[in-house]
């Protein structure tokens, strides 16, 4: 399958490793949108939030449950946010689901 995140797991494709274990992959954002940008893959190819299932949603939550350790390897001790795009209204760029994991400031309240 020929996507970039496969890639990146893979490391075929390098990139900044922030956290991992057997089911999630975490690496800095190649373009940041605030002080800490990570983004948290699955290790398991899902293409996107609308593509979740029953069968699936497990990767779903094993990012979910790493998410307070990739904060935390962050430092982000005081909150952050947590955006999945999804689709072409979505503006989502990769098919892979990735999770952004946004902070290091406050972040606008608003993001539409
Ligand atoms: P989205 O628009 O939600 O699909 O976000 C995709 C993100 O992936 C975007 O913020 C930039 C990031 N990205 C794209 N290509 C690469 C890459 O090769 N390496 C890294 N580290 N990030 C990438």
């Amino acid at each position: 399958m020929d996507c970039l995140f496969c890639k990146i797991i893979a490391g075929e494709i390098p990139s900044t490793k922030v956290y991992e274990n057997e089911y999630v992959y975490a690496f800095r954002d190649i373009n940041p949108q605030a002080p800490v940008h990570v983004l948290v893959i699955p290790k398991t190819h899902i293409a996107s939030a609308d593509e979740v299932t029953p069968e699936n949603s497990a990767a779903v939550t094993h990012v979910f449950e790493a998410i307070p350790a990739v904060a935390k390897a962050c430092g982000l001790t005081n909150g952050y946010r947590v955006i999945t795009n999804v689709g072409e209204d979505g503006c989502q760029s990769v098919k892979h689901i990735h999770f952004h994991l946004l902070g290091g400031k406050q972040l606008p309240e608003t993001m539409a």
